[in-house]
């Protein structure tokens, strides 16, 4: 049975406590005090100006209003209060309509309840946070998430790997409500009820504090609102809920974004073979365009038996199956074409009330087994901001789904046609402009898996150098989705050398994996710029940056290797991958040693472990060192800033202990290296620097691959890591 709140009465009437009047607010309007107003950086100064206007303050502003089932929505103006404790205010972007809206709108759930607004598929900005929160500021972008992580230690659910279903605010959630019971919505005076802890189909929303997934704040947010529900969903329905293995078969029943994002999924671990089966055939050319190797038409399939037409192709049926109708029936079909013995099938679909499930129990006997996922068991704060990333590296897209893009709310009716015709995956409605900057994005070059992990080479455009620079980096695999983020170890390469050297030659990849460290080969230089002489000797120019900000022209337009490796390269890094950004290591070979030691003395604490092979110890008493210095900064006197012996002498920080490996058998020792006159530097000032000259060993990558384990011991143990 429907509920709905009597219009003209600002509360429902019910015997749950949460829907007692006498716990509503006296009036919607009741100005709640400001929260904390500390603001993210990222926030351009007008966006942060608009939100001082409106701190504590009841917004009026547009939303889509669902006042009865089967009807149109209503755009027209409400009141959005402010946040309250744990609560957060936010300025919605973009929302993508998810047939679930639909589902609810045409009075099909049974905790649909109305005069609501809807949309739970969403990107936002944070406006204003209510008391104690902290996990968010004002200016943060989030995407609201109907399934909340609450984190707390005593929370089974969230402290399970098993499971994303929070239940902290899912009673209130489910009645309409915020957590303390309340509406924060209402049409003058008349309350409005909640959807999903959501209800993202206006121009502002509050939502709990622990719904709230902060993401890249560069994020291209008319594409990342569909990682608020259903593509998320697919994605997890086969990497979390079923763990689907390579070299399966899958029978994906519906075909819209929920069906193709599983298909999406099912490609990317490596599924055999994939049917889609829908009855609009509209979508059979995205869904092979997604991976499907075969799409069948259950009404029109031979005989009109769609399990005898799935059969005829893998005859004791499919290892995975998944319903993403939400019709009974369908996920009847899908459970009974699952393998015999081992098949899984996993309901995505939502049904209508009063529907059940139903197949013979000789069906479960002969070894199949049923399913469900919410949200794709994502446990959503922690794990939306990585599909993000995943997303801005390039290693999942999101621009196939978008069939529509529907400018402004007022359009809203629009979403809920283009969803019905049949031809939309998901129709976007941009409510807001952004205003936050977007990020250029990387583009992907490689990714390949070795040694238990992931290595990638992406290039960016880079604001340090003016040009695009290109880097690898060494992800290792986790143990678990919950395993802590790894460090991340900078290898600076020395003269000639791109990204590309230490990563194939050095063999580091085997201990970094064991050791869960994550390893960034930046590249020498900057590239692709036309600077003249900048190619003529190797020692100097392209390849030969020597990690410092060049001063002289014109190399101080692009060589800012310092800048682009001690703060832009780490930056990008923390935005892109799941590391942790508070611990990091660096090394380096020769040019790079230099560079390593020098970022280290030059940032006392900014990195926990350094060490080197063969450093240019002393550049201002050295051929190469004058070169470089008379080049990029005028003087050879200019590069005390870059010498490591002389930033060694006045160095007060915290003494790491460095490792240095010196080939006994290396030409440039004597006149290029000189690690004798940065140990004497650091016997003065007392610092733990171990030297190891290593007899007959030369300058070549097969001196660094024979100790290159030592190095990530090391680096290991200044990183606080244990080998698993
Ligand atoms: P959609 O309407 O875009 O797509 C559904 C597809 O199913 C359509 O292409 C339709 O033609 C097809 N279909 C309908 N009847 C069929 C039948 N009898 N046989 C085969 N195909 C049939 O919907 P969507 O947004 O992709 O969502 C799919 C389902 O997933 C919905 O029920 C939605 O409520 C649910 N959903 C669940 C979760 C979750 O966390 N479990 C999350 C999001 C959406
Ligand atoms: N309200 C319905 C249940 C609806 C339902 O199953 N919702 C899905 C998400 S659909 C997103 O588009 C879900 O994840 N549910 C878990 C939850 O906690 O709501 C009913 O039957 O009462
Ligand atoms: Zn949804």
């Amino acid at each position: 049975m429907k509920r709905s709140i009597v219009p003209g009465r600002p509360t429902p009437s019910s015997d749950c406590p949460a829907r007692n009047p006498s716990l509503w607010p006296a009036t919607w309007q009741v100005e709640a005090p400001a929260g904390n107003m500390s603001a993210s950086p990222n926030i351009p100064s007008q966006v942060l100006e608009a939100f001082k206007a409106t701190q504590g303050k009841t917004i009026t502003c547009q939303a889509a209003v669902a006042w009865a089932a089967n009807q149109p929505l209503d755009i027209t103006d409400i009141q959005v209060a402010p946040p309250k404790a744990g609560e957060v205010r936010v300025k919605v972007i973009a929302n993508a309509l998810c047939h679930t809206d639909i589902y609810t709108l045409e009075g099909h759930d049974p905790e649909g309840l109305f005069p609501s607004v809807l949309g739970h598929e969403a990107s936002a900005l944070v406006e204003s946070v209510g008391p104690g929160v902290t996990s968010v500021q004002v200016g943060d972008v989030v995407i609201p998430c109907y399934t909340p992580e609450c984190r707390a230690h005593d929370c089974i659910f969230c402290q399970s790997p098993k499971t994303n279903l929070c239940p902290t605010i899912r009673s209130t959630q489910g009645q309409g409500l915020m957590p303390d019971g309340t509406s924060r919505l209402s049409k003058d005076g008349q309350a409005l009820f909640h959807f999903m802890g959501c209800s993202t189909f206006a121009e502002y929303a509050v939502i709990a504090e622990i719904s709230a997934a902060k993401i890249h704040p560069g994020a291209d947010l008319n594409q990342m609102c569909l990682l608020g529900c259903g593509v998320s969903t697919g994605w997890g329905a086969v990497i979390n809920t079923m763990k689907m293995e390579p070299g399966k078969s899958v029978a994906v029943f519906g075909l819209g974004a929920l069906g193709l994002s599983v298909i999406q999924a099912s490609r990317l671990v490596g599924a055999r073979y994939i049917v889609g089966v829908d009855v609009n055939e509209k979508k059979f050319a995205s869904a092979q365009a997604m991976g499907a190797s075969l799409c069948v038409n259950p009404q029109t399939c031979d005989g009109g038996d769609v399990k005898a037409q799935l059969l005829q192709a893998e005859k004791w049926g499919y290892d995975y199956t998944f319903d993403c109708t939400g019709h009974v029936a369908v996920m009847r079909n899908a459970l009974e074409v699952a393998h015999r013995g081992w098949g899984q099938s996993c309901i995505i679909g939502v049904a209508a009330a009063g529907q059940e499930i139903s197949t013979r129990p000789f069906q479960l006997v002969t070894g199949r087994s049923w399913q469900g996922t919410a949200f794709g068991g994502w446990k959503s704060r922690t794990e939306v901001p990585q599909l993000v990333q995943r997303v801005m590296r390039g290693e999942m897209t999101l621009e196939p789904y978008v069939t529509h893009q529907i400018e402004g709310l007022s359009r809203v009716n629009q979403a809920i046609e283009a969803l019905h015709s049949g031809s939309c995956l998901r129709a976007v409605v941009k409510i807001a402009k952004s205003e936050v900057p977007l990020a250029p994005l990387p583009s992907l070059k490689g990714n390949v898996k070795l040694e238990g992990g992931y290595l990638k080479q992406l290039t960016h455009w880079s604001p340090s150098t003016q040009c695009d620079m290109t880097f690898s980096i060494f992800v290792p695999q986790p143990k678990t989705r919950f395993t802590a983020p790894p460090p991340v170890l900078y290898y600076l390469s020395g003269l000639t050398c791109t990204d590309e050297n230490a990563r194939s030659k050095s063999h580091f990849a085997q201990a970094a994996a064991q050791y869960g460290l994550a390893v960034v080969f930046p590249d020498t230089s900057p590239r692709g710029v036309t600077l003249a002489g900048q190619d003529e000797s190797y020692d100097f120019g392209s390849g030969a940056g020597f990690y410092l900000n060049a001063t002289a022209d014109p190399w101080s337009k692009h060589y800012k290797m310092y800048d682009y490796i001690t703060k832009e390269l780490p930056d990008l890094v923390s935005q892109l991958f799941r590391v942790d950004a508070t611990r990091s290591g660096i090394m380096g070979h020769s040019m790079g040693g230099h560079g390593a030691l020098v970022a280290h003395l030059k940032n006392p604490g900014k990195y926990q472990s350094v060490s080197a092979f063969a450093p240019i110890c002393h550049p201002m008493d050295c051929p190469w060192g004058h070169k470089a210095f008379k080049g990029y900064l005028g003087s050879i006197e200019a590069g005390s800033a870059y010498d490591a012996t002389v930033l060694m002498s006045t160095f007060t920080g915290p003494k790491i202990p460095i490792l240095i490996d010196q080939g006994t058998a290396d030409n440039f020792l004597k006149d290029q290296l000189k690690p004798e006159k940065l140990s004497a530097a650091a016997a003065k000032i007392n610092y733990p620097l171990e030297i190891r000259m290593q007899k007959d060993y030369d300058h070549s990558y097969y001196f660094i691959s024979t100790f290159l384990r030592d190095h990530i011991e090391h680096h290991a143990r200044g990183l606080g890591l244990n080998s698993f």
